[in-house]
């Protein structure tokens, strides 16, 4: 604290900055407020927030180059070649501008009021956030012929803002290395983590180059891992990409732009042979999982337009009940990206968009614009009647289907699967489930279970693949329809007849136990695609975790140990010594209730990994990719797409 005296001293600072440290020390007190966790996706937030001010640049016309580079110590460098950061001095507080926005709180861009600041991370806190976060950085500004540095410490200037030579370049440049005593969980950023989140960035602002460099890896032609994206068209290559494992039913994607009441609406969609729809919506380049008032209003829109359009094609005289909204959107991608000046974020994540006005907005440019499309491409509005046609019959037999698991629901503990062992205890905040992978190892996890809170359901071999199959086979299954009893989850209402009811949730941890092999994978693959399609809030709230059973047992006398990778495995055989035994676990039919209790279950020493999906839409591109038609890299998914967690007990 005493140093921080001697800092104000020194660069005769105003109170207002005083104020403003103490926002900074805010930021390192409860660092989760400002950029959601300290865990990987906190680390990872770090860099998009200091992008995020560099496409703002972009949109605002001044920058086309963003360069974001991983150096070996997993410090982060992004460049761009926008204006710049001013460096002048800020009257109000008697430093240069570029101290001002590193190190005040909620600077960012607010002297330049004219500017149309759209972009901003899913929390909106700015570079000095990023600053008073990192153990180190540095920024460093190109302007009108000079170079002009500063560095920081925990997010204190180290000296005032100073030159340092001439240049002929534009721009700002930011090294930053996250703070080791903030983010104690890891401080290792994943490239595809980065890369995807980047990807994403140029298809939602076309004509932006973004380059992602690697320094950690170097390829074999001795270049650093890395990769460029950039996009001409925007949203209409980003649903090329999305979609490219499912089959289309029209040739071109359905892309439109304008602007209504003063927000600009971008939409691009089509439609494919698969049964899933998939929106996905952005708000000044933010993911809004949660959906919102934009959401609303597309559908709107995209309901009335088509129905219009299927009224008057005569199409529709002989179907024999009603269309719905959902039926218009069957096989249906979309995306859906709108600026809003305020936007007003609520939700459980904060990712759902409240501003009222929006949602009359984006429904009637959506209304007009498509009614202009299918007007020009009657082929493409024939096609998607058809479409709906369809969806309609087999939304019909899949209510059906439907009402019997409910009916099954309702019945409660007599209702109750069969194969399902249940657990004593009640409060459903202590209970978990295990999904065990075939009668054998169910019958083994059921003996080496804890009875009081763990419950064990047995899978058959492989469950269907969701992603290839129609609504109703899903909830004609049985074993699905096992799933759904047993964890208490009933689905759809008078209004969404996708809609979950997770009030009635049984366990609150939901385990997925499968072998530790390709097909063992495999099958935690398709369960998760299940979750991933028909019960995304359960992954979403952290309800779902995939246990990790050990690959060996190495053995020598009387000692023994488990290994989980082939690393573990030979470091136990060196300090371990000569004789070591080596057991290859190649199922967990192999190991016996007591093993399975001491390695996998038991909470004091499992390691189970919680499942998170970080980017909504990469997920869906990889679940279609996975379990649609193309022979898919399976092997590499799990690694990627859960993290481990070390579970409190
Ligand atoms: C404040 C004002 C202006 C630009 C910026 C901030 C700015 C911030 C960052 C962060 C990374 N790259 C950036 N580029 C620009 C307006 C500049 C002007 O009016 O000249």
């Amino acid at each position: 604290m005493s140093e921080n005296k001697e800092e104000f001293n020194k660069h005769n600072y105003s109170a207002d900055s005083i104020q403003a440290l103490e926002g900074m020390e805010h930021v390192r007190m409860r660092p989760s407020m400002y950029i959601g966790d300290v865990g990987t996706r906190g680390l990872h937030h770090l860099v998009y927030e200091v992008v995020d001010n560099s496409i703002d640049e972009a949109l605002a016309g001044h920058c086309d180059n963003i360069t974001v580079t991983i150096n070996e110590d997993n410090s982060i460098t992004t460049e761009d070649d926008g204006r710049g950061i001013p460096v002048g001095l800020h009257k109000k507080e008697g430093v240069s501008a570029l101290e001002v926005v590193m190190t005040k709180i909620g600077a960012g861009g607010k002297f330049d009021k004219d500017s149309y600041k759209v972009s901003g991370g899913l929390h909106g806190v700015g570079v000095s956030c990023v600053n008073a976060l990192s153990e180190h950085l540095k920024a460093t500004v190109f302007r009108e012929g000079k170079v002009y540095e500063q560095e920081y410490e925990r997010g204190k200037a180290m000296y005032p803002v100073r030159q340092a030579g001439d240049t002929d370049k534009r721009g700002t440049t930011v090294t930053f290395k996250p703070d080791s005593t903030i983010f104690t969980q890891t401080l290792e950023y994943s490239y595809d983590t980065l890369a995807s989140r980047l990807r994403e960035l140029a298809y939602l602002n076309k004509g932006i180059t973004v380059h992602l460099i690697d320094r950690r890896h170097k390829k074999d032609d001795g270049e650093f891992e890395g990769e460029t994206f950039h996009s001409k068209e925007g949203l209409k290559e980003f649903i090329t990409y999305l979609d490219a494992t499912r089959e289309p039913l029209m040739k071109n994607v359905i892309a439109f732009e304008g602007e209504k009441n003063g927000i600009p609406v971008e939409v691009a969609m089509i439609y494919n042979t698969s049964y899933a729809e998939n929106l996905h919506s952005y708000v000044n380049n933010i993911n809004t999982h949660e959906g919102g008032t934009h959401l609303s209003g597309f559908r709107r829109g995209l309901t009335h337009t088509l129905k219009k359009f299927a009224d008057g094609s005569g199409m529709l005289d002989k179907l024999k009940f009603d269309i719905s909204g959902d039926d218009f959107r069957e096989g249906l991608t979309a995306i859906i990206s709108v600026k809003v000046q305020e936007p007003q974020f609520e939700g459980q994540t904060k990712t759902k968009l409240g501003n009222r006005e929006v949602s009359s907005s984006v429904s009637q440019a959506v209304s007009e614009m498509l009614t202009d499309y299918l007007e020009e491409h009657p082929d493409d509005a024939k096609t998607i009647v058809q479409k709906v046609i369809l969806a309609a019959q087999a939304r019909h037999a899949a209510q059906k289907a439907r009402e019997m698991v409910q009916r099954k629901t309702v019945m409660s503990i007599g209702g109750l699967p069969g194969k399902l062992s249940d657990c004593s205890e009640q409060d459903p905040a202590k209970c978990e489930v295990f999904l065990v992978e075939g009668d054998s190892a169910g019958g083994t996890a059921k003996q080496g279970r804890d009875r009081a809170f763990q419950a064990i359901l047995p899978l058959r071999g492989k469950i269907l693949n969701v992603e290839k199959a129609m609504t109703h086979k899903v909830f004609e299954n049985e074993e699905i329809k096992n799933i759904f009893t047993a964890l208490g989850v009933t689905i759809g209402t008078e209004e969404d007849s996708k809609a979950l009811n997770l009030s009635k949730l049984r366990y609150h941890k939901i385990v997925i136990m499968c072998d530790a092999d390709i097909d063992g994978s495999h099958i935690a693959t398709l369960i998760l695609t299940f979750f991933f399609r028909y019960m995304k809030e359960l992954i979403e709230n952290g309800h779902i975790y995939i246990a990790t059973p050990p690959l060996y047992l190495v053995k020598k006398g009387a000692k023994k140990q488990y290994a989980w990778s082939d690393e573990e495995r030979d470091s136990i055989v060196s300090t371990f010594g000569d004789g070591s035994k080596i057991q290859r676990y190649k199922g967990l039919g192999e190991m016996n209730a007591s093993q399975l209790w001491d390695t996998t279950m038991n909470p004091e020493f499992r390691t189970m990994r919680l499942v998170q999906i970080d980017n909504g839409t990469e997920a869906d591109r990889i679940f279609s990719m996975l379990m649609g038609d193309e022979v898919p890299p399976r092997r590499d998914f799990i690694e990627r797409n859960a993290i481990y967690a070390n579970i409190d007990a």
